[in-house]
């Protein structure tokens, strides 16, 4: 197992500091080191599936937990009403670069729309 793989396990377990914005009993979320908006957080589910597809079919109770902390971190950050984008990047052709599933929650401002 990389790196990249233990990564988010290691932040939820607080060997690695991050920013905390909100957590609950199956999901952690916090601020993306690197973000792509002025608002820019990850919700992790505590228990680590490699992506979208493989949580949705294995555990379809916790990605509505991690729906719910995306709509929790957007009202905690003030987004809620204006607006927010909740991605889920799979695999090569999406850039996903960590293979521990999480929601990146994105807003605060005007986002890029596209198939405009
Ligand atoms: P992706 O969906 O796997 O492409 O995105 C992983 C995200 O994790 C990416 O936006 C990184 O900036 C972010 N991240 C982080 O917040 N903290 C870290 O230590 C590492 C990556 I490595």
């Amino acid at each position: 197992m990389s790196d990249a793989e233990t990564l988010f396990e290691r932040i939820i377990a607080g060997e690695i500091p991050s920013e905390k914005v909100y957590e609950d009993e199956t999901t952690y979320a916090f601020r993306d080191i690197a973000p792509q908006a002025r608002v820019h957080v990850l919700v992790v589910p505590k228990k680590r599936y490699r992506n979208l597809a493989d949580l949705a079919s294995a555990d379809p109770q916790l990605l509505a937990d991690v729906a719910a902390a995306a709509k929790k971190v957007a009202e905690l950050e003030g987004i809620a009403e204006t607006g927010y984008r909740v991605v889920f990047n799979t695999d090569r052709d999406a850039g996903q670069t960590v293979f521990h599933v999480h929601a990146h929650v994105l807003g605060g401002e005007q986002l890029g729309h596209f198939g405009r």
